[in-house]
């Protein structure tokens, strides 16, 4: 009995190498599971062995049956795992390309004036986008009845305590900086700002600035001249020329106004530049010793140079846009040009 198991275990081994789909599983199955199959008649037979023999011959009997079992269960599982993996599209088919987003180019200006700040030892630091008087005009100098209040009509908002706002410039952050950080401090303020003003080529209602702001002992103009100029011939190229007109800001004193010579017509005088050969890039000045003292800042041991760039300006100079809608009009074809 022993050697019919052995013979019968090895007929099963052979049949277990012909399977490779499920037909000849099904073959198999029926040849040696079923009710008339090899196995259950084996163990079937268990019932004619003499009792002293059954619990050694059940035993191999019944190892048999287990493995049998067990190896027919990997089979099944895996014809059916390969089934379930062959794929259902036609890969020889020619495929659709994905549409393919990239970078916004507010955004691509924005992150390329940031690496060359950065390389300069500046930070980034963010503020909210609103605000209340005392930290957007009231703390930057601008006198409750001063002229230049007018220069930037503002959002007000609904709100109880009534000086509620949207922040007009990326300033403020600055203000709560002075406030709270010790100096040195040379960070950049990336952002969103919002004027009242009527849309049209040239203006938006809510733009973006960068501004920056150094506070250290013995701070000059120099070094905001040589701040500015470092940034621009990264940003602009080597071969720029700048130059620096006296401006007016209520937060900075004396305050400049910043050309780059043009880069269509290097200085000729083209339709970019309107025949001037320059185009303003930048403003720009110390900041105004009231601005320091109403940070608690001492302006008599401490001094800072102060700058603002519109990053949708920069951007339209950068891409030849002209007119600045066209960079929230979200038209596929305009974007996918830069
Ligand atoms: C503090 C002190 C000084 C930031 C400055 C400018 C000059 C400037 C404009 C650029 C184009 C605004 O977006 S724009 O219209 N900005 O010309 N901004 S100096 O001066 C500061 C800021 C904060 C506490």
């Amino acid at each position: 009995m022993i050697a019919d198991i052995s013979f019968i275990k090895q007929n099963i081994e052979q049949d277990f190498a012909t399977i490779k789909d499920a037909e000849s599983l099904e073959q198999f199955r029926l040849k040696h599971l079923t009710k008339k199959g090899t196995l259950p008649v084996l163990v079937e037979s268990l019932r004619e062995i003499p009792k002293e023999d059954k619990p050694a011959i059940g035993k191999l009997i019944n190892e048999l049956r287990q493995y049998v079992e067990a190896t027919f269960k990997e089979f099944k599982e895996n014809l059916e795992a390969e089934e379930s993996s062959v794929p259902l599209i036609d890969t020889s088919l020619p495929g659709r390309m994905p549409l393919k987003g990239h970078i916004h180019p507010i955004k691509k200006t924005l992150d390329t004036i940031i690496s060359i700040f950065e390389g300069m030892g500046f930070t980034v630091a963010e503020g909210i986008d609103i605000e209340d008087d005392y930290h957007n005009y009231e703390a930057l100098n601008f006198a409750e009845d001063h002229p230049a209040r007018d220069m930037q009509d503002t959002f007000f908002i609904d709100d109880p305590r009534g000086d509620i706002l949207l922040r007009s410039h990326t300033s403020p952050v600055q203000i709560r900086m002075m406030k709270s950080h010790p100096i040195p401090i040379r960070s950049i303020m990336p952002g969103r700002v919002y004027r009242n003003e009527a849309l049209s080529a040239r203006s938006l209602a809510e733009f973006h600035q960068i501004e920056g702001l150094y506070i250290d002992k013995h701070v000059t103009f120099a070094d905001l001249k040589g701040t500015i100029v470092a940034f621009a011939k990264q940003m602009y190229g080597n071969n720029s020329q700048f130059r620096f007109r006296p401006s007016y800001f209520p937060f900075t004193e004396p305050s400049a106004e910043v050309d780059i010579s043009c880069y269509l017509c290097s200085g000729k005088g083209c339709r970019i530049c309107k025949n001037s050969g320059w185009l303003e890039i930048c403003g720009c000045g110390m900041v105004h010793p009231q601005v320091l003292k109403n940070c608690g800042i001492d302006p008599e041991e401490y001094s800072g140079f102060a700058f603002g760039f519109g990053i949708e300006r920069v951007t339209m100079l950068a891409t030849g846009i002209n007119d600045i809608r066209a960079l929230y009009e979200n038209d596929i074809r305009v974007l996918e040009q830069f």
